[in-house]
């Protein structure tokens, strides 16, 4: 355990002292290469309902291979300990919760400052914009008693994204923002060329001290390296001489490294989303909270094709898994799939029933364990009533959230929605019911295509009151993922339409048509409107979105790869992520989108991994193998 003789945080950050106060590594003892995460006491009491969400089948175990965990030795006996979680309400810290308690630790809420003070251990999931959140501290005078913890040292503490930049003297974030002050520095924007922000991924941490946190492997800090980590965020702190003794590690992205986590003595920090990061982050937060005596395992095994700086370094080319889900007509809620858009078996050409691929919470579940960087959820009868009043979906985000250690990305159905009794639910509201049921981010489609209608009938304004600015608004550009649904327009001259149009080498037109656009939609492709997939996407970056995610309907379940025209425009349009989507028919295809469109963030696919043709695995060899920086 760390000597609490070592002089307090009040000391050395007066001292601003440039020594290395690091804690001393314990020694842990290490037990089962092949063990397996086991659910804890808490997850025994789901009802009925729940149950109904779970595959009651323990037959299908997937299991990634190059890092195991073995079980807390505690379960069985009980709680390995409390500790103390600040939840100030502003996004998703259900999965903080979530991983600390499948680590075998009892979570108590901080309820008042004096919680704070009394607290043993403490965890500060920072979420949302630097301003609300000191506001929200202030509100609930919790500044002070914060300071005094952090400054008092003895108690182990740990700050997350949010929560390691609220440390700092203050950003510029929210029009420039004062922090606790504990340590020196601002927080600033990512800068760079061409850089695509925010910085969403999977990236590398440089390990630059000697400390338990991030002690991955058998007292070799260094071999955290090969581990990415998940970050999401626009803000950054870098490293300066007056901080340099908080900096544990750093990592790459923009013009300069930036800090990705800080530790002096028992006060630690990341950048990165430990509770977001597979088992690796699952090893930190146990490293943490274990006091470096964490007993899961980790092996470094990766495989050859692996072995080049340019797959091991850098921000990742992600991998999503999404599920479509709906009721089917007997009422379950079912993954389904269509074919451009269409989700219905077919006999004789007469429509059938809803194709049904499994049950949404175990096949969350296992492109978890099968290494998908993220899992999405598009309920996609969501545009026909309030998701509010679709508490199934509501409870696969909490379930997922409780074995899946991923970002979750939910959509379907945020939008403004009044109900047939006159009660109006804003689309904030549902947002935030799916963020506090486990939801990282929330995807937006056609509410997203009527409000960039609206902009550019408004001079390229918004108004402030649309769902894309006011969720951005309160908790984060990061959060907010447009989905766009477009499908090919043809046209003989390009001059025929506002939209922007490319000549295609992909496909021609019906009548030999050279030209295309390509045609937003709403509810579900239903419905074409007069804007292409190009001018939404610029029109929702300036309103605040973070991320797109782009479908192609004439692709969708057609197995011939993503449509590169499709996604180059949009990536080429935007400085936020994208994500393309539909088409995925081979590992191929993945590389080959992320060859042929650079600025492309993340390719995302459903049907091939439902039908168990592909696997994620498989997907992510084909890119280490192309030399793309890929998560393995
Ligand atoms: O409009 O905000 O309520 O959101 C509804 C959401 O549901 C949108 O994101 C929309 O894309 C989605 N959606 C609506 N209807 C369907 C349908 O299939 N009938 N699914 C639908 C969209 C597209 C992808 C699919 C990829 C990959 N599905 O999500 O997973 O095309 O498929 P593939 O790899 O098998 O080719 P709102």
């Amino acid at each position: 355990m760390l000597n609490t003789a070592q002089p307090t945080l009040a000391t050395m950050h007066s001292a601003r002292s440039s020594s290395n106060s690091t804690a001393t590594t314990t020694s842990r003892v290490l037990i089962g290469r092949r063990g397996m995460m086991t659910s804890g006491g808490d997850f025994s009491a789901i009802n009925n309902s729940r149950r109904a969400l779970l595959h009651n089948s323990t037959s299908q175990q997937h299991k990634r291979k190059t890092l195991t965990l073995r079980a807390a030795s505690a379960t069985a006996a009980g709680s390995k300990g409390e500790v103390s979680l600040l939840d100030y309400g502003a996004g998703n810290v259900r999965s903080v919760r979530n991983a600390m308690q499948k680590l075998g630790y009892t979570v108590k809420d901080i309820k008042s400052p004096e919680d704070i003070l009394a607290a043993k251990k403490l965890v500060f999931p920072g979420v949302g914009a630097y301003g609300s959140a000191m506001d929200i501290l202030r509100e609930r005078k919790l500044i002070e008693p914060l300071r005094e913890y952090v400054l008092d040292g003895t108690r182990p503490f740990m700050g997350v994204c949010l929560g390691l930049q609220l440390l700092f003297d203050g950003s510029e974030e929210s029009g420039g923002v004062e922090g606790l002050g504990l340590i020196p520095g601002t927080v600033t924007k990512f800068t760079g060329e061409d850089l695509i922000v925010p910085h969403i991924g999977w990236n590398v941490n440089e390990v630059k001290r000697e400390s338990y946190l991030l002690d991955l492997q058998k007292g070799d800090p260094s071999a955290s390296v090969s581990e990415r980590v998940y970050f999401v965020h626009s803000y950054r702190a870098l490293p300066n001489d007056q901080n340099n003794d908080w900096v544990l590690s750093t990592c790459d992205y923009g013009s300069e490294p930036f800090i990705s986590a800080v530790q002096k003595g028992n006060v630690m920090a990341t950048q990165f989303h430990p509770e977001k990061s597979g088992f690796t982050g699952l090893k930190i937060f146990d490293q943490f909270l274990s006091g470096g005596k964490s007993e899961m395992e980790t092996s470094s095994a990766l495989p050859s094709s692996a072995s080049s700086d340019a797959v091991r370094k850098g921000l990742a080319k992600r991998v999503i898994a999404c599920l479509d889900v709906r009721s089917n007509d007997a009422g379950d809620l079912v993954v389904t799939k269509g074919d451009s858009y269409d989700v219905r078996e077919k006999s004789e050409g007469e429509s059938g029933d809803v194709r049904n691929l499994g049950k949404p919470v175990e096949l969350a579940k296992k492109y978890f364990d099968m290494g998908a960087d993220e899992v999405s959820f598009l309920n996609i009868t969501g545009y026909r009533d309030t998701p509010l009043k679709d508490a199934p979906m509501i409870e696969v985000l909490k379930l997922s959230s409780e074995t899946v250690f991923v970002p979750l990305t939910v959509g379907g159905g945020i939008r403004d929605f009044t109900d047939s009794n006159g009660k109006h639910y804003s689309s904030l509201e549902v947002a935030s019911a799916y963020f506090a049921s486990g939801a990282d981010k929330v995807s937006i489609g056609s509410d997203a295509v009527e409000v960039a209608e609206k902009f550019y009938a408004n001079n390229e304004q918004g108004d402030g009151t649309s769902s894309i600015e006011t969720i951005s608004n309160r908790y984060g550009s990061q959060a907010v993922v447009i989905s766009i649904d477009p499908r090919r327009k043809y046209e003989t001259d390009p001059k025929n339409t506002k939209n922007k149009c490319i000549e295609t080498k992909r496909k021609l037109g019906p009548n030999g048509e050279k030209y295309c656009w390509f045609q937003c939609t709403i509810k579900g492709g239903r419905e074409g409107r007069d804007i292409g997939a190009y001018e939404l996407a610029i029109a929702m970056e300036k309103l605040g979105a973070g991320e797109i995610l782009l479908n192609c309907i004439d692709e969708d379940g057609q197995g011939n790869g993503f449509d590169h025209e499709l996604v180059k425009m949009v990536a080429d349009a935007v400085k936020i992520p994208v994500i393309a989507s539909s088409g995925a028919g081979h590992p191929r295809h993945f590389s080959e989108v992320f060859g042929a469109v650079p600025a492309c963030s993340a390719a995302l696919a459903a049907g091939i991994f439902h039908r168990d043709e592909v696997t994620v695995k498989e997907c992510k060899e084909d890119m280490a193998k192309s030399g793309l920086p890929t998560r393995l």
